[in-house]
């Protein structure tokens, strides 16, 4: 490919042809499931789906099929396995390790037409929804039911629930709810042979057997399509609180994540880190005004959500008060209404999206243990500054290498923002971080996955045995290498 020049297009696959196009249109029906960009121009209609959310990765694929059912899934899967076509499973587009967008010629199965709210239980907030929910529209049914989604992130208008199970999404509230492998109580799956796997199951325990659809959760569509999703949903809660802290030092945030586990501990629902530069991107972007009238090298934004409003303010501010008092945090504020508490939030969500408008970003998603975490940021800036990469002006090629994230969780977005994608930088930076991880037995993927990005680095994170495992796990569910191929293994 001329987009991937270390990658061989696999000669196993077939070359799509008019015929099996005949076979897809006649399947799906309506000419608004397919689109055809073999017997008609249709490059431009393709071009979204051939291109990831960063524009960083790019395929040539030239057909893109939206079923609207499980048995179109199935019947879609069945043929590409019978003549060697080779499938990306598709949710809103928003993964940040290249796994949602073809590497080569492969078939797009986009989930955005299978979009239903299936079934909702009031009595135990079990939610049984399509793949192809959006979040935020799936948590909007919720709230008018008085429950939330457990699982909360800043693409949630355009990703899919199919893509955050497929992912295992981390995101803002894990701290609170949990991670997908908890909270998810069945899903159903179509395999790469058309075989529907129903394992739709509403009942919170279940000890009947192996856990099978453990291994699809994070799978990132290797070895089947999620079509449905079952998901324990909390209470939402009446009341939600969100502070903004300026801390002067690392070794701070340390000690206001203790206080703030030990006099929040059950209304604490999010704590989330960030650093200087990330903000100051943000500001460049936005230029919003900035929540503290004087900088930090780090913020800290913690959401408390309980049930009585007043109680948790006075527990809010009664913290604050006290870490202020203790010279933890330096200065602080506290939303006074919604729409403070909205644009508190997104200092920390709109990062990403600050970022993307910037130029290229290269995305490190790393759990290390918490004492160590910003040292790779600082570590990686001082790397990428002597090799002479970072600068203020257009000549060099990085802006600025900055560090946040879910400090509840031990995971930290390393963030090198540049100018333009530049092959220097990406080699002062790989191996290099994942060495630097490895080294202190982290995790080189906390909660993106590994797509494209991170294929060739698994063993960093992950022993020859357990890689072993999981290639015996794949040809399994997928033993021809249709779904998903040149990523994750
Ligand atoms: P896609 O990007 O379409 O696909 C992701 C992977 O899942 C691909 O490998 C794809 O093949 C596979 N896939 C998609 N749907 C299915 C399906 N139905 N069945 C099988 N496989 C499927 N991630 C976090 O973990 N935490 C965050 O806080 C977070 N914040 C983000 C903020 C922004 C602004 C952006 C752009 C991304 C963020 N992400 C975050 C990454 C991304 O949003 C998540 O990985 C999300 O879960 C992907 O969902 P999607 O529907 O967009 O999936
Ligand atoms: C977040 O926590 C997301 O905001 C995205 O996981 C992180 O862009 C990133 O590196
Ligand atoms: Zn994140």
């Amino acid at each position: 490919s001329e987009t991937y020049p270390d990658i061989q297009r696999d000669k196993r696959f077939a070359q799509l042809t008019q015929e099996h196009v005949a076979f897809f249109r006649n399947l799906l029906g309506t000419d608004s499931a397919i689109i055809d960009g073999v017997t008609s121009d249709a490059a431009d209609d393709i071009e979204p789906f051939n291109s990831d959310w960063m524009r960083k990765y790019r395929g040539h694929c030239k057909l893109v099929l939206k079923p609207g059912s499980t048995d179109e899934v199935s019947k879609i899967l069945k043929y590409c396995n019978d003549n060697m076509l080779a499938v990306v499973p598709q949710g809103g587009n928003t993964g940040l390790v290249g796994g949602s967008v073809p590497v080569f010629d492969e078939i797009v199965v986009n989930m955005s037409r299978m979009n239903q709210i299936i079934e909702f239980d009031e009595v135990s907030g079990t939610l049984v929804a399509e793949a192809g929910c959006i979040l935020e529209g799936a948590d909007h049914f919720l709230a008018s039911k008085g429950y939330i989604f457990p699982l909360d992130l800043g693409a949630k208008g355009s990703c899919h629930i199919g893509g955050n199970l497929a992912t295992n999404a981390g995101g803002l509230r894990l701290l609170r709810y949990g991670s997908l492998h908890g909270t998810v109580l069945g899903i159903e799956v179509v395999l790469a042979d058309g075989t529907v796997v129903d394992d739709l199951c509403k009942l919170r325990k279940n000890n009947t057997g192996y856990d099978l659809k453990q291994l699809f959760i994070g799978a990132e569509g290797t070895i089947g399509i999620i079509t449905k999703v079952s998901i324990q949903c909390p209470q939402r809660s009446a009341a939600q609180n969100v502070a903004f802290f300026g801390l002067e030092s690392f070794d701070k945030v340390q000690q206001a994540f203790r206080e703030a586990k030990g006099q929040l501990s059950e209304i604490l629902s999010a704590f989330e880190l960030m650093d200087e530069g990330s903000q100051a991107l943000v500001r460049q972007v936005t230029n919003n005004k900035r929540p503290l009238e004087d900088q930090y090298p780090f913020y800290c934004l913690i959401e408390t959500s309980g049930s009585n409003a007043d109680h948790d303010s006075e527990k809010l501010q009664a913290f604050l008060e006290d870490v202020m008092e203790k010279g933890v945090v330096a200065d602080g504020t506290l939303a006074q209404d919604e729409t403070q508490y909205r644009s508190l939030w997104a200092w920390r969500e709109g990062i990403t999206e600050a970022l993307g408008h910037l130029g290229g970003v290269y995305k490190y998603d790393v759990s290390i243990p918490i004492k160590e975490l910003y040292q790779l940021v600082e570590d990686t800036r001082a790397r990428v500054d002597a090799a002479g990469l970072l600068g203020d002006t257009d000549e060099y090629p990085v802006r600025a290498v900055v560090g946040y994230g879910h400090m509840g969780d031990g995971n930290l977005h390393l963030n090198v923002s540049t100018r333009r994608f530049d092959e220097r930088v990406e080699k002062v930076l790989e191996p290099f971080v994942y060495e630097w991880i490895a080294e202190r037995q982290g995790s080189i993927s906390a909660e993106h996955g590994l797509g494209l990005m991170k294929k060739k680095y698994i063993g960093y994170s992950r022993n020859p045995t357990m890689v072993g495992l999981m290639r015996n796990i794949k040809n399994t569910f997928d033993p021809k290498g249709i779904l998903n191929p040149y990523k994750y293994l």
